[in-house]
């Protein structure tokens, strides 16, 4: 049905909003047996990388773009580390608007940049950090006709609230923590609200501890103060001034959450932990969270028996040469039976 259909009455949907779908949203919920078992606690991912464009961003992207053509924009425009210009671009396909994404040059996975492009907007490389393209983007909005589809329009922020209505849905409450990476930090605040927002309709007993993880090497939320040059493997959240950080600091402050980061190499582990070990194949960023509670674990600082959701924000066929490097190659053979039995006799 797609997020305007399934919660446009919890949203500010009017008769006026175009209903504009990819059949987004309703994402599985899936419980990770052999991690759970490790870690000691009930961990669920919500797979938001199932969404039509391999991640979360559906979900607020298709509000967003209904919202601009309800209000008479003529033309889309976004700054990206990836995802949100792929959401983006698809949305203004479906919906027959131009759309204009800024990216900063080479430093945008494979997967996504095949994916605006093939989607049809104008893709512009920016020889500068994402930091850098969004506010270009965003001088570049004021002029008119334009709508700016960053997680500066509200709308991304509402629309991305359902994730945690899915969760709560599906649990019958919320979790006792909900883990996730933070770039730009709109994700966390979307998902603090909407559990925000179930509580007040009496849908959920409890709001979880945020729990918002950060890459080394782009941790501004972690640090205090804005970095001016990030770098992570984890190319999503390699953003160094998050436009939503007052936000996600409200979010982590009201629910005694925190803020932590952790290094690239911990990002990969999980990342391969999670294929191996949970039969997920997330983007690095999106195992940020797997990390993280793996650290406050070694620290013993995760409690046991607790039930956490993290949310798997982007689809690992996204950046598959960051895979790649990781792990060995194919063992290859000639096509003879007696090499096959060899190689499968180790
Ligand atoms: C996979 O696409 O900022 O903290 O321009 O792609 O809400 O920014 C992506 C962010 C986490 C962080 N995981 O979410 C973009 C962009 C993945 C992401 C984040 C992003 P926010």
């Amino acid at each position: 049905m797609g997020v305007i259909k399934n919660y446009g009455h919890l949203l500010p949907v009017t008769e006026k909003t175009p209903q504009i779908t990819l059949e987004e949203g309703n994402t599985p919920l899936i419980y990770y047996p052999t991690i759970s078992h490790d870690l000691g606690i009930n961990l669920y991912g919500k797979l938001e990388m199932c969404n039509p464009t391999g991640s979360f961003k559906d979900r607020g992207m298709v509000l967003a773009v209904a919202k601009a053509i309800e209000e008479g924009a003529r033309a889309l425009i976004c700054a990206s580390t990836g995802n949100t210009s792929a959401s983006a671009a698809a949305f203004a396909a479906t919906a027959g608007v131009p759309c204009f994404v800024l990216l900063p040059a080479g430093h945008v996975a494979m997967g996504k940049l095949a994916q605006a492009l093939m989607y049809g907007a104008k893709v512009i490389a920016v020889r500068g950090n994402f930091d850098k393209a969004l506010e270009m983007a965003r001088k570049a909005a004021e002029n008119d006709g334009y709508a700016i589809v960053n997680s500066v329009n509200p709308y991304r922020l509402w629309g991305q609230r359902t994730g945690a209505f899915e969760i709560v849905d599906r649990l019958g409450d919320a979790p006792d923590w909900h883990a996730l990476p933070v770039g730009n930090a709109g994700n966390i605040s979307a998902y603090f609200a909407g559990f925000c927002q179930y509580k007040e309709i009496k849908k959920s007993t409890k709001i979880p501890r945020m729990m918002g993880f950060q890459a080394e090497g782009a941790a501004p939320l972690v640090t205090n103060k804005p970095c001016p040059n990030p770098e992570t493997v984890a190319t999503a959240i390699r953003i160094g001034n998050p436009v939503s950080a007052h936000l996600a600091r409200e979010a982590v402050e009201k629910t005694n959450g925190e803020f932590n980061s952790v290094t690239d190499e911990e990002i990969l582990a999980a990342q391969r932990y999670l294929a191996s070990k949970g039969g997920i194949f997330a983007e690095p960023a999106s195992c940020a969270p797997l990390a993280g509670l793996c650290k406050l674990k070694r620290e013993g600082r995760l409690p046991s028996g607790i039930t956490v959701t993290m949310v798997q924000t982007g689809n690992g066929l996204k950046d598959p040469d960051t895979a790649l490097k990781q792990v060995g190659k194919p063992i290859e053979i000639g096509d003879t039976l007696d090499e096959l039995l060899a190689v499968m006799k180790g």
